[in-house]
């Protein structure tokens, strides 16, 4: 799951108060976050994951390995939460890694502030690009605290309806303050739902590949299956990563 949005957003800022951890730097200078940071939330890493996406180790780190038992968070186990750098400084290179991050997430929040939620850059670029992913997709304004609070419901109501011209009506907007922890419970709630509903999808996909499977091997019977050379096993690898649009091996 990826953390996306603004230099100075709170992307930083919601991943440390999603994780309870102090791992990701918050600067005042912008941007801050040049290189992806990403936390595993359970004991077993994801090595395979991080690697096929590119983060380096020095970048990773496994939740509970670094808190005392009893801090476990059993909703979100097996998230890999990224924080991403931002998308609109004038370093080229973090709006690549965004694009390339995006690309491969399975899930995103985007985080919006106050100033810039308007911005033609995050509608146009991302968001409505994203229009088919709405259900894998929160949005929250950070930055609350400094709304007037007379103003944070139109506000909230105003990013909803840049959301609907997006093709994005429907994703949850949540309301929250990083700095002060205010609304982080729910984003964490929504987070875990989305979580659940993906190992359910993946669970009903599994039984559905078991089940097929169980059709060809009765067509086909059990004969032994001819072997084939590691040089066209490699080449349907590849072909099957194309079809997938999977970065090469
Ligand atoms: N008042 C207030 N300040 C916040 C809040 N969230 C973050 N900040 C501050 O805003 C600044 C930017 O926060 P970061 O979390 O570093 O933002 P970022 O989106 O990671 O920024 P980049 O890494 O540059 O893309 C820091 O000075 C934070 O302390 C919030 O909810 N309220
Ligand atoms: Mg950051």
């Amino acid at each position: 799951m990826a953390l996306a949005g603004a230099t100075g957003s709170g992307k930083s800022s919601t991943f440390n108060a999603l994780t309870e951890l102090e791992l990701s730097a918050v600067g005042v200078r912008r941007p801050t976050t040049s290189w992806a940071t990403a936390c595993v939330f359970g004991r077993e890493g994801a090595e395979e994951l991080l690697e096929w996406l590119g983060i380096p180790a020095r970048h990773q780190v496994t939740r509970d390995s670094m808190l005392s038992t009893g801090k476990e968070d059993t909703a979100l186990q097996g998230v890999v939460l990224l924080d991403l750098p931002d998308h609109d400084s004038t370093e080229v290179t973090h709006h690549l890694e965004v694009d390339r991050l995006v690309r491969l997430a399975d899930m995103f929040v985007w985080v919006l502030d106050p100033q810039k939620y308007a911005d033609a850059a995050i509608h146009d670029r991302y968001l409505a690009p994203l229009a088919s992913h709405k259900d894998v997709m929160l949005v929250v304004l950070n930055h609350l605290d400094t709304v007037p609070e007379a103003r944070r419901e139109g506000m909230l109501d105003d990013v909803r309806r840049l959301l609907e011209a997006d093709g994005l009506a429907g994703v949850p907007v949540l309301g929250v303050s990083a700095r002060h922890g205010w609304g982080i419970p729910e984003l964490r709630k929504q987070i875990a739902k989305r979580v659940a509903e993906k190992k359910a999808t993946r669970s009903r996909l599994a039984a559905d590949v078991r089940a097929a499977a169980e059709r060809i091997q009765s067509a086909s019977g059990t004969a032994p299956v001819p072997s084939m050379s590691r040089e066209r096993v490699a080449a349907l690898n590849d072909a099957f990563a194309d079809a997938g649009a999977c970065p090469p091996s």
